[in-house]
């Protein structure tokens, strides 16, 4: 009986796959969500010595907008208790780390140069955000799900969305006005790109919310250079909203075209070319650090958000989607690096599984993760 249904179910997801071209994008969300609660309903997956996903035991991960003002607190006092715990990151790795949401800074700073503009943008954020979502529960007590942000949702602005408010429920708002000016910088990696790297309307310490007094010890790196990297230096979180890239690029029409791409490399390029930046470009401050950007709480809404989306156009086509990989393992192949492939090991340090196949994680129902978007 249970083989009959999965087979029908699988019918039925092979049935869309060819209508779904120029669809809109809630289309493809409908698709999604019906295509994945009947995998997971019908889900025989089990990583070996690890319980199946089932509809029992899946996070289902949600908008920041549709969670009650009740699982928004419980999601902040989690996170507020993150920068509380103590760090796994020995001392001979990051000297500077006094909390485990350190621990995620110093991760992320430590493979930069490998999980940008690479093969391995994509599946690498996946499980880092998986990771951080665990560190949450498993450490901070918190039952949920991660809440992403949906930059499509309409507000006034990107920054007038209830995440940055200011209130008890948001992760805070803009930081202080400072006087700064744009610069024209050279990114520090082998392929040295030249960013314009705007001037916003803050750029100060954030003055309202929840993570007010929340200190970050690492970086930063980039664009200013206070540290290397992972020594000690104790600072607030800053930000410094700009909206011009993101009006440009986080919008419906933006999102549509990336889902209109056909292969993985088209919409990693896709997602590079704009996208992904502009979420960190529209809060900047410490989430336009290319090395630290995880050190303020947006991060992980933004990536869970990209990840969202990743996985709704993998659901249109299964077959062909789920094991692609495209590009390499550095940073616009420089230094130049074998092809990206599934059977490619991730390196997360002290976060996580630390060392991760990226065939266990291509799929977020495969049992070694568990989850799916609402
Ligand atoms: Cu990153």
């Amino acid at each position: 009986m249970r083989s009959i249904t999965l087979l029908s179910g699988l019918f039925l997801a092979l049935a869309r796959q060819g209508i779904c071209q120029n669809q809109t994008f809630d289309g493809l969300a409908k698709v999604y969500h019906e295509s994945s609660l009947l995998r997971v309903q019908n889900n025989p997956y089990r990583r070996d010595g690890q319980p199946a996903c089932t509809e029992e035991n899946i996070r289902v991960r949600r908008s920041w907008v549709n969670l009650t003002f009740d699982e928004r607190a419980e999601y902040i006092a989690a996170v507020k208790c993150l920068y509380e715990t103590p760090p796994l990151s020995p001392e001979s790795f990051a000297p500077g780390a006094r909390h485990h949401a350190d621990d995620f800074t110093a991760c992320h700073y430590n493979q930069t140069e490998y999980i940008h503009f690479s093969g391995w943008l994509i599946p690498w954020h996946r499980y880092f955000v998986w990771s951080y979502e665990s560190s949450l529960r498993d450490f901070c007590g918190y039952t949920g799900a991660l809440p992403y942000w949906d930059w499509t949702e309409q507000y006034e602005s990107h920054t007038q969305h209830p995440l940055f408010d200011g209130s008890e429920y948001s992760l805070g708002g803009n930081g202080e006005y400072v006087p700064h000016e744009p610069q024209n910088l050279t990114i520090p990696v082998p392929s040295k790109p030249l960013v314009f790297f705007p001037a916003g309307s803050g750029g100060g310490c954030i003055t309202d919310g929840p993570f007010v007094n929340v200190t970050s010890n690492l970086g930063p790196h980039f664009p200013v250079q206070e540290t290397t990297g992972l020594e000690y230096n104790p600072h607030c979180l800053k930000r410094d909203f700009f909206e011009t890239l993101s009006q440009q690029f986080l919008t419906t029409a933006s999102v549509e075209n990336l889902m209109s791409q056909n292969s993985i490399g088209d919409f990693r390029q896709v997602l590079d070319a704009g996208i992904h930046f502009a979420g960190h470009g529209t809060v900047l401050g410490g989430m336009s650090d290319l090395w630290m950007s995880p050190e303020d709480p947006v991060f992980f809404f933004h990536h869970g958000q990209i990840d969202r989306l990743w996985s709704i156009w993998q659901e249109q086509d299964l077959a062909a989607r789920m094991n692609q990989t495209s590009d390499t393992q550095t940073w616009d192949n420089v230094p130049a690096s074998p092809n990206a492939t599934v059977f490619d090991i991730l390196d997360y340090g002290v976060i996580g599984d630390g060392r991760v196949e990226m065939v266990d994680i291509v799929d977020t129902m495969g049992g070694f993760l568990c989850y799916r978007y609402e």
